[in-house]
């Protein structure tokens, strides 16, 4: 009997044939949703550029994915990725990448990338650590766990990224677990539908460097913490923050419309070209 192919391996380069991810860990799931939201949608990969940072969930696009990729520098691919949109309005630009890479180092290009509202679909995959270098508290960490960095705990507040970029102003901001991959895929759809920033925050697990130093473990049991700790976004209202500690609030957390860059830009310039000509007529 033939082997049965993935339904998604179309969607990944023929010569990969193994992901550089530790067994277990949350990267699978979030790439599964990614190709998942693309496939429902009908997209074409050759309409499609992914960027990505440095670090384990960097490497869920390159080389796997079968459209064009790129791998820039650790904390860039938001600044790469808005060139691109800018230059090439017509792709699908999508960044995917770690919670350290995108909100440490690369933190301000989140941040003003979601002010000015430049349409990119950003996929941020939060393990709450730097998994990829062993295990840096990340500005993610959850307050108190013990790092290489913080042998007797961390003594730094984490940052809600999805309540930070929605304050920025991003039009569409959703945070999912491992242990929702449908809800994740449905948000990563509506990501890509977004004329606009949209960010779509992944908490996933990395049983490997998280989950050594936290009481988690395996990844089965993270999805059961995920599962059991996840609280949704309209229900959380209603509680205080002591009740809401350790909790994981989810959901769609902002879903509006407003006037998007990369258009802005087109129009500017075929209005600067429409002027030109005037004055050459002149
Ligand atoms: C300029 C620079 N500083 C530091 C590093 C080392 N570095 C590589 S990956 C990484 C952190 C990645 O963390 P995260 O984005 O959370 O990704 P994860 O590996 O957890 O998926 C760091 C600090 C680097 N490559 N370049
Ligand atoms: S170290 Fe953690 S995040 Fe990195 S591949 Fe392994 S399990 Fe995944």
């Amino acid at each position: 009997m033939d082997a049965i192919e993935h339904p998604l391996r179309k969607y990944t380069r023929p010569h990969v044939t193994r992901t550089t991810t530790c067994p277990g860990c949350g990267n699978g799931i979030v790439a599964q949703a990614i190709l998942r939201a693309i496939d429902e949608l009908g997209l074409e990969m050759d309409d499609f550029v992914f960027v990505s940072g440095i670090g384990c969930s960097a490497w869920i696009p390159s080389p796997l994915f079968a459209a064009d990729t790129l791998h820039t520098t650790h904390g860039r691919p938001v600044a790469f990725a808005t060139g691109v949109k800018l230059g090439r309005p017509d792709m699908n630009v999508m960044v995917v990448s770690g919670d350290g890479d995108l909100t440490a180092i690369g933190g301000n290009h989140l941040i003003h990338a979601a002010r000015k509202n430049i349409d990119l679909t950003v996929v941020l995959v939060n393990n709450g650590i730097y998994g990829m270098t062993g295990g840096q508290t990340a500005p993610t960490t959850p307050l108190g766990l013990t790092t290489i960095t913080s042998p007797y705990g961390t003594m730094e507040h984490p940052l809600d990224i999805s309540a930070t970029i929605v304050a920025a102003g991003a039009p569409f901001v959703a945070r999912w677990t491992t242990a929702h991959p449908r809800q994740l895929t449905r948000s990563i759809k509506k990501g890509l539908q977004k004329k606009g920033f949209a960010m779509i925050e992944a908490i996933s697990q990395c049983p490997v460097q998280f989950g050594r130093v936290s009481k988690l473990g395996k990844a089965t049991d993270f999805l059961q913490h995920y599962k059991k700790n996840s609280i949704s976004f309209s229900k959380a209202s209603g509680l205080s923050r002591e009740e809401l500690a350790g909790r994981i609030v989810i959901g769609e957390f902002v879903d509006i419309e407003k006037p998007e860059l990369s258009s802005q830009w087109m129009d500017l310039k075929h209005q600067m070209g429409q002027e030109a000509q005037c004055h050459n007529k002149q």
